[in-house]
Formats: structure tokens, sequence, C-alpha cells
């Protein structure tokens, strides 16, 4: 989440969580809050250099808090004693009810007067213990892993007493392993490093063709390095010095003959591995992966008595296969699986019995089902997303403006969306091929009834319900709100169902089986938001509206006219999840549409 791009992403909803803690609902303390208040209080002591039984006691009480089994404010609101816990005496358990009751905790506000809280981010670096976050804290102001790889670069960390050059270079290398294999990439903004590296490894000279393989093929919502593929004639010379030349290259971590890791400046790694144009599919297969279907897919080699690995498939010492990825599928007896099914979740017995589904594609979309205009949040009007979707190739575009509540985004109120629909009906009539549906992206409240009444939704011709606030209601209540939200007369569809957000918000807990069947039996649709941080459904829910016959909006959430991109990302993580073109609710025609929308029938 580092590049502009994707903090203007985040901006909006950060500011939704804002709203949300200084509104009126306030945020709940589970036990998992308390539970980390005293982790973090145990790494400060430890730190300062605290009595190691003190330590000790916050160190239990975190293990016994977390497994506790009821919520403990629940517990304490109800006015029921604190019951007693193993290893919590009078002490902790004041502290229990402090921070129940206030969310906070002084002996946290007083150690954070003399350390910052970030400083207990550098104990889970290899040899760092509390001594030594002291020392770097105290000498050298260090607070952050950003402010000590700054330190170890600039060679002052082995001034320190107890500290040395050696030691100066293991943090610095742990540093790199931590930052590669803990970042991972949204996939949108992986794809804007990778377009411009694939060109220039295909334009380097003796490469005859380059793919990208792994997480990134297989459409994942993150990825956690890049694959990349070259094919190369024999004699090509100089390839890899051409790779590693690369602009965007910040470090190169291996150099080989025929493989390269580099990090470029962006913080993503990109390994690239060359091969022969008779093994380019074998190791498209391979580095494809994911591991777990590769594993599957030579087994079932091994049970025709054939070895598969990135060279190729061979019967003993000859190759059989191994030029194209097809030529491998089909000597052991599959129909070509396509990138995003590789995850080893039911693709191989399909592929063996021909059932492999017709995955959906961009150019199977006709119509987008919500945006926002210039009326909220978004940043265009009603006619130039028209007219942008129009360039997209969609037939048809729903505006869903957000509701009164969402104060932050300027939400519509019934006055506002009134007049909307009108502004809506007379654009209509100016704009042949394209039609505008009129909707909204009401707000469902904590209770599951909507921000807008019934007469109001009434007018419209699709209601999309999201929940925007209370995202930490326990399982039970969140299912309940969705259910009664879903039995609303009007509602159409339920957006980004979890609410995540990739790297910043978690989904909201609740039985998806159980929502999915209800959608079905109120004919309602789930979307699939192709916002590149949300990507929601995610991959196996799906698979789980597909299996209870549950159609699927692949939405742009656009808040710009530039926005439709975010479609393909949908696609993406719709074709991860099982889906064929009929299956999606968007791919319909406009007049195919109408009826599956025309709520007075349910
Ligand atoms: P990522 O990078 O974490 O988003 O995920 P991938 O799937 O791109 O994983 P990566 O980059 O570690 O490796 C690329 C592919 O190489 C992986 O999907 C499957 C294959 N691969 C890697 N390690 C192994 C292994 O130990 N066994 C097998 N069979 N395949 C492997
Ligand atoms: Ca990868
Ligand atoms: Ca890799």
């Amino acid at each position: 989440m580092q590049t502009a791009q994707c903090q203007n992403v985040n901006r909006f909803y950060k500011q939704e969580l804002q709203s949300t803690v200084s509104g009126t609902i306030t945020v709940p303390i589970h036990n998992a809050d308390i539970a980390a208040v005293f982790a973090e209080i145990a790494d400060l002591l430890e730190i300062r250099g605290d009595n190691p039984f003190r330590i000790r006691a916050y160190r239990n009480a975190v293990r016994t808090i977390t497994e506790f089994s009821r919520d403990i404010k629940t517990l304490l609101d109800s006015g029921a004693e604190l019951p007693k816990l193993p290893g919590i005496g009078a002490d902790l358990a004041g502290k229990i009810h402090e921070i129940a009751k206030t969310g906070d905790c002084k002996l946290l506000k007083q150690l954070h007067r003399e350390f910052p809280s970030a400083v207990t981010g550098l104990l889970r670096i290899p040899g760092l213990g509390p001594k030594r976050v002291r020392t770097l804290y105290s000498e050298l102001e260090v607070r952050t892993t950003e402010d000590l790889r700054k330190a170890a670069r600039d060679g002052r960390i082995r001034e320190l007493p107890g500290f040395g050059e050696k030691t100066e270079s293991r943090i610095l290398r742990a540093l790199q392993t931590q930052s590669n294999s803990n970042r991972r990439f949204p996939l949108a903004i992986a794809t804007q490093y990778a377009e411009s590296l694939l060109a220039h490894v295909r334009a380097i000279p003796g490469v005859t063709q380059a793919e990208i393989a792994g997480s990134y093929r297989r459409r994942r919502d993150t990825v956690g390095d890049l694959d990349i593929l070259a094919s190369v004639e024999s004699d090509a010379f100089g390839v890899m010095e051409k790779f590693c030349a690369y602009d965007e290259v910040k470090d190169v971590l291996v150099s080989g003959d025929a493989r390269a890791s580099v990090i470029l400046k962006s913080g993503l790694q990109v390994d690239l591995r060359l091969t022969l144009p008779e093994s380019h599919g074998a190791a498209m297969h391979y580095f494809t992966g994911s591991k777990a279907h590769n594993i599957a897919v030579r087994r079932i080699a091994q049970a025709h008595g054939l070895k598969l690995n990135e060279y190729g498939l061979f019967r003993r010492r000859e190759r059989i296969a191994g030029d194209t990825e097809e030529s491998i599928f089909k000597a052991v007896g599959l129909a070509l699986i396509e990138p995003e099914l590789r995850e080893d979740r039911g693709e191989i017995e399909a592929a063996r019995a021909g059932r492999l589904p017709k995955l959906v594609t961009l150019d199977n979309l006709r119509g987008d089902l919500h945006m926002h205009t210039k009326a909220t949040d978004g940043r265009h009007t009603i006619l130039e997303m028209a007219q942008a979707a129009a360039a997209a190739g969609l037939k048809y575009i729903a505006i869903t403006e957000h509701s009164r509540r969402l104060t932050v985004a300027h939400g519509l109120d019934p006055r506002q969306l009134l007049k909307q629909i009108d502004d809506i009906d007379r654009i209509n009539t100016k704009l042949p091929g394209m039609t505008i549906l009129k909707g909204i992206e009401v707000d469902i409240l904590e209770d599951g009834n909507l921000d807008l009444p019934d007469s109001v939704l009434a007018r419209l011709d699709l209601v999309i319900g999201a929940v925007h606030s209370a995202f930490h209601l326990s399982r039970r209540h969140q299912t309940e709100r969705l259910m009664r939200a879903i039995n609303q007369r009007h509602f159409t569809i339920l957006a980004h169902p979890s609410g995540r957000l990739i790297g910043s918000r978690k989904p909201i807990d609740f039985d998806m089986l159980r929502i999915v069947r209800e959608a079905k039996k109120r004919s309602c649709f789930l979307e699939l938001n192709a916002q590149p941080d949300r990507l929601d459904l995610q991959d196996i829910h799906c698979q789980m509206a597909r299996d209870e016959g549950v159609l699927v909006a692949i939405n742009s959430d656009a808040h710009s006219k530039f926005d439709f991109g975010h479609l393909q990302f949908g696609i993406g993580q719709a074709r991860r999840g099982w889906l064929a073109a009929s299956e999606v609710l968007n791919t319909r025609s406009l007049a195919q549409l109408k009826p599956l929308l025309r709520r007075t029938m349910r």
C-alpha cells in the first residue's frame, strides 16, 4: 500500500472508519484488544529492563485473555464480576477493568512517554533483543525498522557498544528478508510494475518470448513476487546483465546463468528464469503453480509412469511433452486448466471428467451496476461516467451514490436522490446505445434496516446495500444484520459483502453460507467489487455463490471515469471463483436484466 494511487484508494475508507469511531457507534473492545495492550506493555517493560517476573506476568495474561471464551467487556458491562482467571491478580484485574471501560491504560501511556510504541516492532527482528533495542533507541533514536535500515546503511550501528560490523550486516540482511517475505503487493499495484518490466525483458536481444507466471498469472488478489519466464535462443548472450540493468532495479540478490532475482525500487521482488523453447511450457506450468496444484499434477504423471519437472514431461530419459502447457496436460489425460483455477480446489478432477467451467471474460460484461458521481464522492458527472462506460464497451450502468448516513462521502438524502432520478431521466434521452439505471448504495444500519425509507427506494431500478459501519459486531449479530437487510422489500444486491480492505481492514465476521442461501431465497445478488483493494467477494465465496445458484454482479464501484479498468481485476477474481458468464449478473443484456431486478415480484 505504498504508491500514491493506493493511498488515494484508501483515503476515503480511512475517513469512513474514523467517522465510525467518533460518531454514535463506539468501536467495541474485544478480548484481543485487551490482550494487545498487555502485550505491548510486556514489550516496553522488557525494553526498559524491568523486573522479569513482572514481564512474565503480563505475557501469561496475554495468553489467558486471548483464550478466555467469553467477551470480557460484555461480561463487565452486564454488571458481572470478572471471573477468577489463572495468573490474573488484583493489579492485572484492575487494568482489565480500566481497558474495558476506557479503551486505554495509564501504565501504557506512562511507558509511551519513555518509548514510542513503534520500537516494539524492532523486537521482531532476528538478532535484536530488548537490550539492543534500548541502546538503538537511546543512542541513535532508532524507532522504526526504517530508522534501523538507515542507521545500518550509514554504518552507525557498528559504532555502538556491543554491536560491531558483523551485527550490523546481520541486521541489514534480516531487514531485507523481512521486507521481502512479509510484504505482498495488491495485484493492481504489481501490474503497474509488471507491464513495463515485461516489455523491457521482451526487448532484450535473444529473448523469443517472455511471460509472467506465479500468483500474478493465477490472478491472486496480492502477489508476493513476480516470476518472469523468458524463452531464449540457445546462443543468447548477456540476457541477465540486461535484465539487471533495468532502470527500476534497486538490488540484485542473485544473478546466475539461468536465474536472477532482483528487488525493484518499489520493494517488489522479481525472479527471472531463462528457458529453452522445448521446455517453455513445462516451466510455465511449474512456475505458475500453485505449489499444491503442481504436486497434484506431478502425482498423476507418476501414476502414468512419467516424470514431470520444470524441464518437461519424461518417460525415463525421453521427453514426451513440454514445449506448451497444453502438451503436458494432454499427456497426463487432462484438459487444459486455466491458470486462475490452479489451486488444487477440484480443478484436476473436473479436468479429468471434462467438466471444467468456461470462465467469464472481460468481454462478456455488458454493464456495470455500481458507481459514484460528483453528487457524492465521485469525481465526474453522470454524463461523463456514462460516456466513459460506453467507451469501455458497456451498454448500461447504474448510478449508485452513497446514502445520507455516510456523511464523509456526502451521502444523498431523499430530496437529493429524487432530484438525481430526474437528472438521469433527462440524460438518458440524450444517449443512444447507453442506458443509465437509477440506483443507490444504501447504508445497512447496525440493526439491518436501510438508511432510506421504502417509499424512496421504490423509485429506483436497483438497491445496493452495503455495510460501512459497526465492522466489529459478533458473528451472530453481523449475520442477523445482513439477513435482515437482504429481507428488506427493495433490496437487490449486497455490495462488497465482507467489507475487507486488502492490507488495512479485516473482513467482517458472518456466516457467508447463510447469507448466500438467503440471497437465493430472496432472489437477490452478491457483488464482486472490483476495486483493487476490495476484490470482495473473494474467490472461494464466488465458488459458494455458484454452488448455491446465486448470481454475482462484477462491479467497478468507480469513483471516476478512469476506474472502469478495475473490472479486469474483478474478472480475475471471478475466474478464480470458477464463474462462467451465465453465473454473472451483468453479462445479461438490459432486456434480460430488467426482469431480474424487478422486486415487486418477490
Ligand atoms: P507469491 O509469489 O507468494 O504470491 O506466490 P507464487 O505462487 O507466485 O509462489 P512463488 O513465487 O514462491 O513460486 C512460483 C511458483 O513456483 C509456485 O506457484 C509454484 C512453484 N514452486 C515454488 N516452489 C515450489 C516447490 O517447492 N514445489 C513445487 N512443486 N512448486 C514450487
Ligand atoms: Ca510469485
Ligand atoms: Ca518467486
